[in-house]
């Protein structure tokens, strides 16, 4: 893990540990082509990272368990609060059926494509939360 965290951080970013650097390692890890554009399958492929046994549902405990503790990529809240916007069907689980309306809302210029300038835009609507002042404090 601390490897890929450097490989990221030697990329030309300047958002070393922030949401937009998380985000852009997401998006070109999923980006399996490498054509800096993700198509359906591509995008879906990240909500399936979270579908511990392949059933094809991610329940929101998976979601949340791995959100925080296998990809590390926030707190909790964080997780619910994208759970919760991803959940497009609102019935408590990610289908292929949220998957749909989820690149709908990445693909803000519908055409089929998600940019890397889509996905940070997105990404930030969706995961950016009022800051628990007690929650500054590293420790
Ligand atoms: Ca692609
Ligand atoms: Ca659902
Ligand atoms: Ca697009």
């Amino acid at each position: 893990m601390k490897a890929f965290i450097f490989l990221a951080c030697v990329l030309p970013l300047v958002w070393c540990n922030s949401e937009p650097m998380k985000a852009a390692v997401l998006f070109d890890k999923v980006d399996t082509d490498k054509n800096d554009y993700l198509d359906q399958t591509e995008l879906d492929a990240i909500f399936l990272l979270f579908d511990v046994d392949a059933n094809g549902q991610v329940t929101k405990a998976e979601f949340e368990d791995d959100w925080v503790n296998k990809f590390s990529l926030g707190n909790i809240k964080e997780a619910d609060a994208l759970f919760a916007r991803a959940d497009q069907t609102h019935d408590g689980i990610l289908t292929k059926n949220d998957l749909q309306a989820i690149y709908t809302f990445f693909d803000m210029d519908n055409d089929q494509k998600v940019s890397l300038n889509e996905f940070l835009t997105q990404w930030g609507r969706v995961t950016l939360l009022p800051v628990d002042p007690v929650d500054t404090h590293v420790g």
